[in-house]
Parts: structure tokens; sequence; C-alpha cells
């Protein structure tokens, strides 16, 4: 790397930034499989974390989500979902995270017997702890697989109510994530109106691989906020006037994109023609144990392949943050202190 790229980098790293857009159990490093795997006595189906690592070559968001939910099944007590989640924030903090919106899935974790209670207590156990020793603030968003049905959303819903005063620091939020094609947003109309009812902020997964009338129908059929991807949007030009008109954030993952092969390669990516048309854009890691990178680097390889300059990238975390559900005090004095970070020659 040369030492221009180097300090692009460091730079990069020193604005305050928010990820809006991670999948807890995506952050769940071969490693820590197989440590957890020995700790829970299981039986891994690979020898080994190096041949684990090589299984991740993925066709698509399915062949991914498969090997995720497999991974997933490693963990067990509040320890290990405290565990994955502090190896998370320890990550954040070298990146130059300062808020972080955390996506969970409850449901693949009861539907294997583990309890709704151990899974909360553990992630919400590390968010704490993260907020006091690292300063790092976060929200929680419990959100529900698309592929089960909107029944199961609702009992997922029930069982995490009664938790709700004990989390209400942290669980403010609900999203709507896993496989997208067949699994439309009018399937969740219901439990989102629920959802809204009670007072919830509401993202979901829209426009990945499914179609840009997916991102429309989250936006009016669920009414949500923030749309997870959205890159497929710029297959509808009123849709992106819209998305345009209304500032309507999309939270973007660009190594996410290219490893299930949403987009060829990241020169293709179509992220700096969103931030250049106006739509309020920002990156994020998905999955980053899986997709080859966390936060910063899905800044710098991205800034790489599109020649994205300072100036873009300051736009590109001034947007995570207007886009995160911090109070609009906390955003402004994170806004400042972005703005005081000495500008990248
Ligand atoms: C996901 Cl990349 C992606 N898309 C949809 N659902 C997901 N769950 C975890 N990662
Ligand atoms: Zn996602």
């Amino acid at each position: 790397m040369s030492d221009s790229a180097l300090s692009l980098r460091e730079f990069t790293r020193q604005l305050p930034k928010a990820e809006l857009h991670v999948h807890i159990e995506g952050t769940l490093e071969p490693e820590l499989i197989f440590k957890l795997a020995q700790r829970n006595q299981i039986t891994l189906p690979y020898p080994d974390q190096a041949s684990l690592h090589a299984a991740y070559q993925f066709d698509n968001l399915q062949s991914f989500l498969d090997l995720y939910y497999a991974g997933a099944g490693v963990l067990i007590t509040e320890q290990d979902f405290f565990d994955m989640t502090w190896a998370y924030f320890l990550r954040a903090k070298a990146d130059g995270i300062i808020h972080t919106e955390i996506m969970f899935d409850p449901q693949t974790h009861t539907a294997r017997g583990v309890s709704i209670e151990t899974v909360f207590a553990g992630i919400a156990g590390a968010a704490r702890q993260a907020k006091a020793e690292l300063g790092i603030s976060s929200y929680l968003i419990m959100s529900f697989l698309r592929h089960l049905s909107e029944a199961e959303a609702f009992a997922t819903l029930d069982a995490a109510l009664p938790l709700r005063e004990r989390y209400a620091d942290l669980w403010i939020a609900i999203g709507l994530d896993s496989s997208e094609l067949g699994n439309p947003p009018e399937k969740f109309q219901a439990v989102y109106a629920r959802c809204r009812e009670l007072g919830f902020r509401l993202v979901a997964h829209a426009g990945e691989e499914g179609p840009a009338s997916y991102v429309r129908d989250a936006l009016q059929l669920l009414k949500v906020e923030r749309i997870d991807h959205g890159v497929r949007s710029e297959d509808d030009p009123a849709l992106m006037q819209y998305l345009i008109d209304h500032s309507i954030p999309l939270t973007v993952c660009p190594l996410s994109n290219i490893k299930l092969k949403v987009f060829d390669s990241l020169d293709d990516h179509n992220l700096k023609n969103l931030l250049d048309r106006g739509l309020n854009v920002c990156i994020n890691s998905d999955d980053p144990a899986y997709f080859g990178g966390y936060l910063l680097d899905n800044y710098m390889q991205t800034a790489q392949a599109l020649n994205l300059t300072a100036s873009h990238l300051r736009i590109l975390a001034a947007n995570s943050l207007r886009s995160s559900f911090l109070p609009e005090q906390y955003q402004q004095a994170w806004l400042q202190a972005l703005d005081n970070v000495p500008a990248h020659d």
C-alpha cells in the first residue's frame, strides 16, 4: 500500500462513523465458531478453521444463508452470544465506529431450543459493556426471518415483548432479513403494522436480490424509515426520485454485494452513482466474518475501486450518522466532531 493510501485509511478511520447494517451472527469468525463448538461439544462438518473458511464461496444470497445459519448453530449460552458480540465491538472500536445498530435473528436460535432471553441477555450485556468501556453506543434491531411465516414473526414478537422494558435502552427497532426473492414485503404487512403501533422504529432489507418494487413496497406497505441494501432501486427512475426527495437512507454493503454476486466486481458497484445522484447512502459491513472485511475495509476497498475522494468519505460517514436512530442532539455532536477531523491532503 502506498503512503497516500495509508493516510487515506487513517483519515477514514478517524471519521466518526455509525454502522447501521450488521447482522451480529454474521460477525462470528471461523476461529470463534470452532472455539464455541468445542466449548459446547458440537461436531462441525469441517475438520478445521481453514476448511470452513475455504467454504465461503457463494453464488447468491441463499448459498451464503445456508452456511450462516449453520455457523450460528454453535451459539448456545448467554456467554456465547456475549463473546460473539464483544468481539464485534472490539473490531468496531478499531475501525472508528462510534455508534452501531445491530441486527439479530432470534428465530435462528429459538428454532434450536435456545431461549429468546438467552439471546437478548448475551447481546445486550456486550452492548452495555461496550458503551461503558469502549464509548460505543448501540441499538438493537430485532429482525424477522422472511422465509418463515408472518404467524411465526408474530410469535417471535410476542415472545420478545416481555423483555422490552428490561432492554428499553437498546431494543428500539424491527428489521426483516433472510431470503428476499419470493418473500415480498406484503407478506409482513400486518406484523409491521403491529410493531409500528408499539412504537418501534422500522427497517427492512429490500432491493438486494429482489426488484425495485420491493423497495417501494417496504416503504409504502411496511412504512419503514430506512432500507437495507436498496441498490436495485436504480432500475426504477420514479423510485429513485422518491428516495432523493425524502432522503430515505440506503444502508449499502459493498463487499457483501460482491461476495453474493449482486454486482460482478467492486468496480461495477453503483454506490458512487447513487451518492453523486444525491441519494442518502452509507457504507456498512453486513456479515463481515463471511464477506472478507469489517467496516473500514468496506470504506477503503470501495474508495479504491470507485475513486472516492476524502470528501466522498466524509459524506458517507455523515450520512451514517444522520441516518442513525440516535437522538438529534447526539447526531449533531458527532457531525461536529466529524467536521473537526483534519482534512486529508
Ligand atoms: C443477510 Cl446479506 C443478507 N441479506 C439478507 N438477509 C441476511 N441475513 C444475514 N445477512
Ligand atoms: Zn443484511
